[in-house]
């Protein structure tokens, strides 16, 4: 039989998910001209929100009383009147409008317009008070022992008290694009998660882009039938519209799949932003259908922001920590490092000190076209191979890797006590190195449902579609060592000048006796 056809993940990279042309159908939107009280688009389900005959249709052009009635309009107009708003969404107030429920009405401004989302909430109005209390109770749980894991488990632990979600998880990002569950909260009668890797593709790039941008977000019940915004285009720009911040925004199908294939057809997901970059997700699940308020949401997002912060200054004391160790071997190190006139010697005098400071099991020193070993490492010709295929295909001032063996083609030269190797040259003209070795760590990932059949379960017309099973999925990862850190990598290239040092002055020594 014909192999299966390669599928192309980055598809799911190029699902529009900022222009999706709809809304979900827990609330209506009206986008209004930026500077004049007339409406450029509304979405069809307008009327049967309000409870009134209104076709968005005929909405274009008229002004936002028509859409909403005098009352609620009136309302709008002075909060937006009062209050200063650009992109991010601002709330302004909750109306009735007509007979039917009360709305709370969000604003911000994007694309030329002026977008409201009316979300239907239940008859009562919105009360930030609740956001002190659930912030300040949340720091006062803190303690400067909390490790990141901790501080998760603190956080999901209030969100899940304040939203009453099923499952509440920290989800984070590897260095890799996939990514693990880092601490969970769930209800009995839901499958956990905690410790699971998800594939990078779960979250494709350009979602993780815009959940920079909009950082909550909240699907009520993903069997919604989406609501298309009328007219199609945004009269201004002839374009679609920009959803990218609006509450309603309507979620990717794909998606939406993946969500009813868990079970979960509710979620809610908080972006945990440290340094800038995305570096992770609170995510919310429920097995009904659930809806949470703005307010509540707000408090999230805030809470989302504290644990953000927290996370980041206590990485950066973790990464203090770890730089001062390091430093400190590189200076006991070099303290033993003798300067005599054999360089070689020199160097296995400190062997212990050497391969401690590394994290590593074996060295080698390649020097004057002596090669020298240190602990446990593959055989001598091996270990010359291996600084062969360095030298021909590294050319930076260090070369690192944690799985030699992806890289080299080379089976011969995989061994269990070499996969993770680092490299220093220490000089340009010569071949000398100093190398590094770190032994294998099998391990073994608990993956949520195999993240290889996405791509055999590909549908009609190459479409990709969402795994069917979470069911957990063992994969067990070989060849690879404790990867290197960029401070090991950095205090490397420090403990090499020194060396260097020491060879020129070796160098100087000989030519001085050669005179
Ligand atoms: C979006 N995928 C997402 C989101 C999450 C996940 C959290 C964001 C949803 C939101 O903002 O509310 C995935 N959910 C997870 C993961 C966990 C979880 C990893 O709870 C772990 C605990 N998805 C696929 C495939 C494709 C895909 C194969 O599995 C593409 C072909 C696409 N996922 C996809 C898209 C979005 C998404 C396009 C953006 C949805 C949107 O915001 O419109």
């Amino acid at each position: 039989t014909d192999p299966q056809p390669e599928l192309d993940l980055s598809r799911c990279d190029s699902e529009p998910i900022r222009i999706p042309g709809s809304v979900q159908q827990h609330g209506f939107l009206v986008a209004l001209h930026d500077d004049a009280d007339k409406i450029a688009q509304a979405s069809a389900n307008i009327g049967e929100l309000t409870g009134t005959a209104l076709d968005a249709e005929a909405l274009s052009g008229r002004p936002l009383s028509e859409a909403i009635g005098d009352h609620a309009s009136r309302l709008v107009h002075a909060e937006l009147a009062r209050l200063a708003i650009g992109q991010q969404v601002i709330y302004l107030c909750t109306t009735s409008i007509g007979e039917s429920d009360c709305f709370d009405v969000l604003a911000h401004r994007n694309d030329g317009l002026l977008i409201l989302d009316f979300e239907q909430v239940p008859r009562k109005s919105a009360d930030f008070r609740l956001l002190y209390t659930f912030i300040s109770r949340f720091l006062s749980r803190l303690s400067d022992k909390d490790d990141v894991e901790d501080l998760s488990r603190h956080a999901i632990e209030e969100i899940k008290d304040l939203t009453r979600f099923g499952r509440v998880m920290v989800y984070r990002f590897d260095s890799d694009g996939h990514g693990h569950v880092l601490a969970e909260s769930c209800d009995p009668g839901y499958a956990t998660y905690l410790n699971h890797r998800f594939p990078a593709s779960d979250v494709p790039r350009q979602a993780r882009e815009l959940y920079l941008h909009n950082r909550i977000r909240l699907i009520p019940d993903a069997h919604y039938q989406p609501s298309r915004l009328v007219p199609g285009l945004n009269p201004l720009s002839g374009a679609p519209t920009d959803l990218t911040y609006s509450t309603l925004r309507s979620v990717s199908p794909i998606h939406l799949q993946y969500m009813r294939n868990m079970g979960t057809p509710a979620s809610m997901s908080v972006s945990l932003i440290v340094k800038g970059k995305l570096w992770g997700l609170i995510s919310c699940h429920h097995a009904e259908p659930r809806f949470v308020s703005f307010e509540t949401r707000a408090a999230c997002e805030h809470l989302a922001q504290v644990l953000a912060l927290r996370i980041e200054s206590r990485e950066d004391v973790d990464e203090y920590d770890i730089r001062l160790d390091l430093r400190r071997s590189l200076v006991g190190l070099l303290s033993k490092l003798s300067r005599g006139p054999n360089f070689i010697e020199s160097v296995r005098a400190v062997e212990p000190e050497l391969l401690r400071f590394a994290g590593a099991t074996g060295a080698a020193l390649l020097f004057d076209d002596r090669l020298e070993l240190f602990g446990d490492t593959p055989p001598q010709e091996d270990v010359a191979k291996m600084i062969e295929w360095i030298g021909a295909n590294s050319h930076g001032d260090s070369f690192h890797t944690d799985s030699f063996g992806k890289l080299c083609p080379d089976a011969a030269l995989h061994a269990r006590n070499a996969s993770g190797l680092l490299a220093i040259p220490l000089s340009r003209l010569h071949r000398h190195y100093l190398v590094w070795f770190r032994p294998e760590t099998v391990q073994t990932i608990d993956w949520a449902g195999n993240p290889h059949l996405k791509v055999m379960q590909a549908g009609f017309a190459g479409q990709l579609t969402p795994r069917k099973s979470f069911e957990t999925w063992h994969e067990e990862v070989r060849g690879c060592s404790l990867p290197w850190r960029a401070s090991d990598v950095e205090t490397a290239l420090e403990l090499r000048s020194a060396l260097l040092e020491i060879v020129l002055e070796r160098a100087e020594a000989v030519a001085a006796l050669a005179e």
